[in-house]
């Protein structure tokens, strides 16, 4: 398997971290998405959109992280990353796409260009805009994930599942802008036993090899 990949992609790392967890051995090709190279002709026939994650499994062309990751929990089924009941998967699903619909895309660096480049925004407005739709979605998460007794060490019981993979490389994105989590306990708790496990410190953006550091 081919993860076209970044290892300042978000939805990348989450690609990278359900991977791990799985134990699936895979290649990286990696798209520095400061030299668009992400638009590339090559990397289009993989994905039309342009866009980081995207993975190659033989004849298989799958963009989308959520999609990506799905492929692979129906492959490899060990360890599940879904609950096995139909209430928690929609859980934690809805979860997962709390922050891969609903947050991440407001903060991509696509929208932050397009509002510099057309003058809508200085480069703080920009930042000023994304901590804000960040603390929104986390905090969402946060008042989810304090009132639902389903919450366990991770954010549905005691094994991490796609919510998890989501919920880390967002909390990542926001404590390298400086956005503070003193008010989300729960995000922080779970974000912190994530990163216990080697899954999620082998995907982590400080270990990929195209981090320049
Ligand atoms: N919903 C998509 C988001 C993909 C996405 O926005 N990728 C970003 C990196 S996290 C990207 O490739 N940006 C490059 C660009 O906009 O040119 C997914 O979950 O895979």
């Amino acid at each position: 398997m081919i993860l076209h990949d970044y290892y300042r992609s978000t939805s990348a790392f989450r690609v990278r971290i359900a991977l791990n967890l799985k134990g699936v051995e895979y290649e990286t090709k990696i798209h520095d998405l400061d030299q668009q190279t992400n638009r590339s002709e090559d990397y289009l026939k993989v994905n039309a959109f342009g866009l980081i994650p995207a993975i190659e499994d033989g004849e298989v062309h799958i963009a989308q992280s959520g999609a990506i990751i799905e492929y692979i929990e129906e492959k490899f089924s060990h360890p599940a990353l879904l609950p096995s009941d139909p209430k928690g998967r929609a859980r934690v699903r809805s979860l997962f796409n709390q922050v891969a619909c609903d947050t991440h895309p407001l903060t991509t660096r696509r929208v932050a260009n397009y509002l510099q480049h057309s003058n809508y925004a200085t480069e703080n407005d920009a930042r000023t805009w994304k901590l804000a739709w960040l603390r929104e979605g986390l905090m969402g998460m946060e008042k989810v994930l304090a009132s639902d007794f389903c919450t366990g060490e991770f954010c549905h019981g005691d094994q991490p599942s796609l919510a998890d993979i989501a919920l880390v490389p967002q909390v990542y994105s926001a404590l390298s802008l400086g956005l503070q989590l003193d008010d989300m306990p729960n995000v922080s708790r779970i974000y912190s036993a994530c990163l216990e496990l080697p899954a999620f410190q082998k995907a982590h953006p400080d270990s990929c090899v195209s981090n320049p550091h």
